[in-house]
């Protein structure tokens, strides 16, 4: 696997820097990637030109004698061009497909039934090279014989560890060459769960945040009938997916990864976190969207690598809750902004008859890094898209949909169950002494070290997550549901980050003394089974993590104990990627 476009990028400014010495002009100048020309890049992208699509949408059962029934779908992964905005050409990407002409920028939405398993075979139709540059300093997959390494995880599903989508079990086209944890072509998802939105994407170890960057990624959703149409969302033409990720694009419209890293002497490529300059909706950067006078359900996923969004409506109309990640809420919620972490996804209602206005722009707050770093609002990334509210059609039916009152009575923890274990998780980040980032390790161990965590199948674990570092962190634990129960500051931070770095042991440095501070309250709105929850800098989340069905209090219909077993991460991919990953084994259940 060859990092080409690094490569080209170098011949590129040696080219270019010859043309100077002969020319006197200034080519160097241009062939040189520097922040300025990725934001002249997209700053020459007029906003709200194209349509928001709709990625197209694969039925995970079928319907035989008025029963859904399973099915096996075979799911590709292609390389072909993309055009990410009108004034773009189309360019090179990796996406899903179940061929090269229907696969799109996010893949196609599945949708699964409740209790219909479903049988995926992911296939790698990828070339020999990546598009993008990748690091091989990292722990990385790297076949002897070239191609691009994927492997597909089910995110928030309950699923076996074989069907899991474990890093090492990645594979390189016609499965020619396999990881070392790589078990079948056939992945089996039960869909036991109850109705919500999962997502799926690449999770090849040191691979992630290129393959997902390049646009492995797509929407799948459980349906429930009995429990969903109760309910009375708006569905259909009103039910729609945003999918949000942010790109840069180079001066030839290709997709911008950095080729060198902050501390190049460590990692020459690998980076703490992307962040793009434009903002893409369901493959389209800035798009707009012609909505009706009435209700729409809005799926949105951040699909970002590191960027996390606060999203509002310019013209103050609220967002009504209904659901977060996998699960509904026990009520709706409604929010006038909404902070989305990488991989976190909201399940909201916008009535728009209520708009005021016929232009409503989705705008963007949140900081990059988040919290502290830079602020997008005024500039390009502060902006998501637009809706364009018109009449009502003669031919339009009527709005039947509701914001129901109620929804479903799982979703709700109010005291912390009794739990069988509790675990102290520290997330630390270390530094060059410039102060450039060159790794993150939770625990102080690394995806390769020996495994730490092995709850027992069927229990409730209570999990303090201690970050130690500057910024957020989303954790997701692989086949758990997380309930987000305490969120407080540590008191004299320095002190006790100078005692964990040093004995890294939560217990011994008197956490206990430290987690005293000021409680922020859990946002109403993300009181449900997660499968995101967000980790602030110098507080101590509590978190219950459910290793069983949370809507039935059952324990999983398959073996969790089973090889390669699972994992937990940070879902910025640029940290997952260097190492911000960890082992979890499932023990049987007593
Ligand atoms: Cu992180």
């Amino acid at each position: 696997m060859a990092q080409n476009r690094c490569r080209r990028q170098l011949v590129a400014v040696f080219l270019a820097a010859v043309a100077v010495v002969a020319a006197h002009n200034s080519a160097a100048a241009a062939a040189q990637v520097t922040s300025a020309v990725l934001q002249m890049v997209a700053g020459s992208l007029q906003m709200y030109v194209d349509a928001l699509p709709q990625m197209p949408k694969i039925n995970g059962y079928r319907i035989h004698h008025g029963k859904a029934v399973p099915v096996h779908l075979t799911i590709g992964m292609f390389q072909k061009n993309w055009r990410f905005h009108r004034d773009l050409p189309p360019t090179p990407v990796f996406v899903f497909g179940q061929s090269p002409d229907s696969a799109t920028f996010p893949g196609p939405t599945i949708v699964a039934r409740h209790g219909v398993p479903l049988v995926v075979t992911w296939e790698n139709h990828l070339p020999a090279a990546h598009i993008l540059p990748w690091d091989p300093t990292v722990h990385t997959a790297i076949p002897r014989k070239g191609g691009v390494p994927t492997v597909v995880h089910l995110h928030g599903s309950a699923h076996p560890p074989e069907s899991d989508g474990n890093s090492f079990a990645w594979f390189t086209a016609g499965f020619r060459e396999r990881g070392p944890a790589w078990r079948h072509t056939a992945y089996r998802y039960p869909n036991v769960q109850p109705s919500g939105n999962f997502w799926y994407h690449d999770h090849t170890v040191g691979l992630t945040r290129a393959n997902l960057l390049a646009g492995l990624l797509g929407a799948y959703v459980i349906e429930k009938p009995e429990v969903d149409t109760p309910m009375d969302l708006p569905y259909d033409d009103d039910d729609l997916h945003l999918v949000i990720a942010d790109r840069s694009f180079n001066v030839d419209g290709s997709l911008y990864m950095n080729c060198t890293g902050v501390a190049p002497n460590v990692h020459p490529q690998w980076r703490p976190e992307y962040f793009g300059e434009a903002i893409t909706v369901n493959g389209k950067a800035w798009p707009f969207l012609t909505v009706h006078r009435r209700r729409y359900r809005l799926r949105i996923l951040n699909a970002s690598n590191a960027r996390y969004f606060n999203i509002s409506l310019s013209n103050g109309l609220p967002f009504y809750v209904v659901g977060s990640d996998a699960s509904y809420l026990s009520a709706p919620v409604a929010v006038s902004s909404l902070l989305i972490s990488p991989a976190e996804i909201f399940d909201v209602v916008v009535d728009f008859s209520q708009s005021p206005t016929t232009d409503v722009e989705m705008l963007n707050s949140a900081p990059y890094p988040f919290p502290t770093g830079t602020s997008p609002v005024g500039n390009l990334n502060g902006k998501v898209m637009k809706f364009v509210v018109t009449p009502n059609g003669p031919l339009d039916p009527p709005d039947n949909s509701t914001v129901p009152d109620h929804e479903v009575p799982y979703a709700s923890v109010t005291a912390v169950p009794p739990t069988t274990n509790t675990r102290y998780i520290a997330f630390y980040e270390y530094r060059t002494p410039s102060g450039q980032t060159t790794h993150l390790y939770i625990n102080g161990l690394r995806m390769e070290d020996p495994v730490t965590e092995t709850p027992r199948s069927g229990t409730t674990e209570l999990w303090h997550v201690i970050n130690l570092t500057g910024d957020d962190h989303p954790l997701h634990i692989h086949l758990a549901t997380l309930h987000l129960v305490k969120v407080q500051q540590l008191i004299d931070l320095k002190t006790f980050t100078d005692c964990m770095t040093t004995n890294n042991d939560a217990v011994k440095c008197n956490v206990d003394q430290h987690a005293t501070g000021p409680v922020v309250p859990v946002p109403d709105h993300e009181k449900t089974w997660k499968n995101v929850v967000k980790v602030p800098p110098g507080f101590v989340t509590s978190v219950v993590v459910a290793f069983k069905l949370v809507d039935t209090d059952q324990p999983y219909p398959f073996d969790p104990t089973a090889d390669p077993g699972y994992v937990y991460h940070c879902h910025i991919l640029d940290h997952e990627d260097n190492s911000m990953m960890r082992p979890l084994r499932l023990l049987p259940s007593t």
